[in-house]
C-alpha cells in the first residue's frame, strides 16, 4: 500500500541515510552501517574474497588441528593451474576474485544477508610445497581440506583450474561418504589419462567417481558444449544427468533446477561452478571457452534454485583474469560464489 505524501515527509523527510522501517531490511542495514551511518569504502582497505574477514590465523589453527573454530563457512583460494590442458592463468583467480568489492551484501531472490547470517573469513590460500608439481599441489590441497573437513568446517573454495576439485572432494567424501554434485560447467571433466596425466582439469569427475568420492546417480551436470564432448561418455557410463547448454534453453530454467534437485536429492552434496560454464561474452578470462554458454542471469536462477539442498561445500574455478581486461569473469566469479555462500546460509538445519 503506497504511503501518502505526508506519511512520506514524515517517515523519511529528516532521514539521514538510516531511515529503514522495513523490518527485513532494517536487519540488513543494521549489519552494514555503523555508527553515524557510515559504510566501509569498497574501494579501501585489503582485498578478500567477499570482503570477508581475513583471517589466515585460523587457517593454521585448522591445520595443526583445532576444533571448534568459531567460523560457519570458510572461504579459500586455491592458485594452482598445473592441470590446464591449453591456457595457463588460472593460479592468478583467486587474486582476482578478491580484487571483486560490492557483491552482496543481500540477496533480494533468497531473502538472505549470508555474511550477517553466516560466520564466514577468508582463510587466504591453501599453502603449496611446489610450485612445479601437480601432484604435490594435489596433496598439499587434500592435506588443508582434509583438516577443515576434520574440524568440521565447511569451505567454498575459489581456484586455480578444475582439477582441484577432486582434491577437495577426496576428504569431504571421507568424512560424509559418497557426494552428490552439481556441477555448472562447459565441459564434463570426466576424461581419462593423457599423456600419462590422470590428474588434470578434464578428468577430476572420472577420478572422483572411481575413487568412490562422488555417486554418479547424484551427480547433474549442466551447461556442458562444445567440440570435446566425444571425450566424456563416461558421465554417461556412470550414470550421470547430462544437461547441455542447448538442452538449457529447451527445457527452460525451471525443468532444468527441477531436474537438478531431484538427481542430487537430500543427500550431501557439492557445486562445483565453473567460469567457462558462462559463455565467454560474458566470462572471457578463462582457459577453455567455449560460446553459446549460459547467461550469468541464468547461472545465478540456476544456484538460488538450489535452495533448501545439503550443501556441503562448492568452487568456483577457472577464473583467468590474464584474458580479460574488463575484470567482468572475476565479477561474475565473486558473484557466484556469493551465491553458494547464500546456499550455505539456506542449507538445512540453517
Ligand atoms: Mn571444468
Amino acid at each position: 500500500m503506497a504511503r501518502t505524501l505526508e506519511e512520506l515527509r514524515a517517515l523519511y523527510g529528516n532521514d539521514q541515510g538510516t531511515a529503514f522501517h522495513d523490518p527485513v531490511l532494517k536487519a540488513v542495514a543494521d549489519g552494514v552501517f555503523g555508527a553515524g551511518g557510515r559504510r566501509a569504502f569498497p574501494f579501501a582497505g585489503v582485498s578478500t574474497l567477499l570482503d570477508a574477514p581475513y583471517r589466515p590465523d585460523l587457517a593454521e589453527a585448522v591445520l595443526a588441528g583445532a576444533v571448534g573454530v568459531p567460523l560457519d563457512v570458510a572461504l579459500v583460494g586455491v592458485p594452482m593451474d598445473l592441470g590446464v590442458t591449453n591456457r595457463a592463468g588460472a593460479r592468478r583467480g583467486p587474486k582476482a576474485v578478491r580484487e571483486i568489492e560490492r557483491i552482496g551484501p543481500w540477496n533480494r531472490v533468497l531473502g538472505t544477508a549470508p555474511l550477517q547470517a553466516l560466520r564466514v573469513a577468508d582463510l587466504g590460500d591453501v599453502p603449496m610445497r611446489s610450485r612445479y608439481s601437480l601432484e604435490s599441489c594435489h596433496a598439499d590441497i587434500e592435506t588443508f581440506f582434509g583438516a577443515l573437513a576434520a574440524a568440521g568446517l565447511p569451505a567454498l573454495a575459489v581456484g586455480g583450474d578444475h582439477s582441484i576439485s577432486r582434491a577437495i572432494l577426496k576428504p569431504l567424501a571421507e568424512a560424509h561418504g559418497p557426494l552428490g554434485m552439481v556441477h555448472i560447467d562447459a565441459h564434463a571433466d570426466t576424461s581419462g589419462v593423457y599423456e600419462g596425466a590422470k590428474f588434470h582439469h578434464g578428468g577430476p569427475f572420472r577420478q572422483a567417481v572411481l575413487d568412490g568420492h562422488l555417486d554418479p546417480s547424484r551427480v547433474v551436470q549442466i551447461g556442458i558444449r562444445g567440440g570435446g564432448d566425444y571425450l566424456w561418455e563416461f558421465s554417461h557410463a556412470a550414470g550421470m544427468t547430462v544437461i547441455h547448454a542447448e538442452e538449457v534453453a529447451e527445457m527452460g530454467l525451471p525443468a532444468v533446477i527441477a531436474a537438478a534437485r531431484r538427481v542430487v536429492g537430500d543427500g550431501p552434496t557439492y557445486v562445483s561452478f565453473d567460469v567457462d560454464a558462462l559463455d565467454p561474452a560474458f566470462a572471457p578470462g578463462t582457459g577453455t571457452p567455449e560460446v553459446g554458454g549460459l547467461t550469468p542471469r541464468e547461472a545465478m536462477a540456476l544456484l538460488r534454485g538450489l535452495a533448501g539442498i545439503d550443501i556441503r561445500g562448492g568452487d568456483v574455478v577457472e577464473v583467468a583474469p590474464s584474458y580479460d581486461p574488463t575484470s567482468n569473469t572475476a565479477q561474475a566469479g565473486a558473484q557466484m560464489l556469493f551465491e553458494l555462500l547464500c546456499l550455505m546460509a539456506r542449507a538445512p538445519g540453517r
